[in-house]
């Protein structure tokens, strides 16, 4: 199973007028254009993002989960305690869950109840684990290719703008050569050096769902803003 996983190895940055001309410069085509609707889901008490677990169905798409990547088995040579604990960093590793039973899975898991049978469909789970949206928004995209790198700049309907650059690799393995590569990248169209960006969802639960957002702020999960805003 963890062979197989489709982890994803991301940093945000903040695009400029020049981003598409300096990704084509480098070498970069353009993959494509989107508009996708995502509808996020948690538990009234919130112990889905409290735990890292984003839950979204993605008009088009279908139902995912992004999660943090499983500890390998066998204990030895995984993230160490205190790193899990640390606030987001530059970059970001997560695990990307589209199948239906892996996805419910997982969500059984971090609610500590059993699977029922009903709920072989993420529809059926999410009405029998009581999850209610607590977000939606809209998101216009375009994407580029860059070698083994995919570069999406959003703009979202609720008026934020965010770039990201990601690498997919197959395995934990792979991770460190990969964040290598995307954070060279970053460096490479960005200007905001060693500064976390914020993601459309920090952005959306500050100004929509204040409380939310400091439930996530306490929980280490999602990071303050190093400046005002
Ligand atoms: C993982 C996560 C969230 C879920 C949304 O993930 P994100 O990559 O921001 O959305 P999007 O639309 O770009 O998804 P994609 O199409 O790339 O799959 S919301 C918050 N997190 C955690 C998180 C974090 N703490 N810090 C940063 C910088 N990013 C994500």
């Amino acid at each position: 199973e963890l062979g197989r996983a489709s982890i994803e190895v991301e940093a945000k940055f903040t695009a400029g007028p020049d981003t598409e001309a300096r990704l084509v410069a480098l070498g970069a085509a353009l993959a494509g254009s989107s508009s996708f609707r995502d509808l996020y889901y948690d538990t009234p008490d919130l112990r889905l993002t409290r735990a890292d677990h984003w839950l979204r169905l993605r008009q088009g798409a279908g139902w995912e989960l992004k999660c943090p990547p499983e500890p390998p088995a066998g204990g030895t040579g995984g993230v160490p305690e205190a790193a899990a604990q640390e606030p987001p960093a530059v970059a970001t590793t997560y695990q990307e869950l589209t199948s239906p039973r892996a996805i419910v899975g997982r969500l059984c898991g971090v609610l500590g109840v059993a699977p029922a049978p009903a709920w072989d469909q993420v529809p059926g789970a999410v009405a029998g684990l009581d999850l209610q949206e607590f977000a939606s928004f809209g998101t216009r995209r375009r994407s580029y290719r860059l070698g083994g790198l995919r570069v999406d700049l959003d703009q979202a309907d609720f008026g934020y703008a965010v770039a990201e650059v990601e690498a997919l690799v197959g395995a934990q393995e792979e991770v460190p050569a990969a964040l290598e590569e995307v954070l060279q990248l970053r460096r490479a169209l960005g200007r905001d050096g060693a500064t976390r960006v914020p993601g459309k969802m920090s952005v959306y639960l500050q100004r929509h769902r204040p409380r939310h957002y400091e439930a996530l702020l306490r929980a280490g999960v999602l990071a303050g803003d190093p400046e005002p805003p």
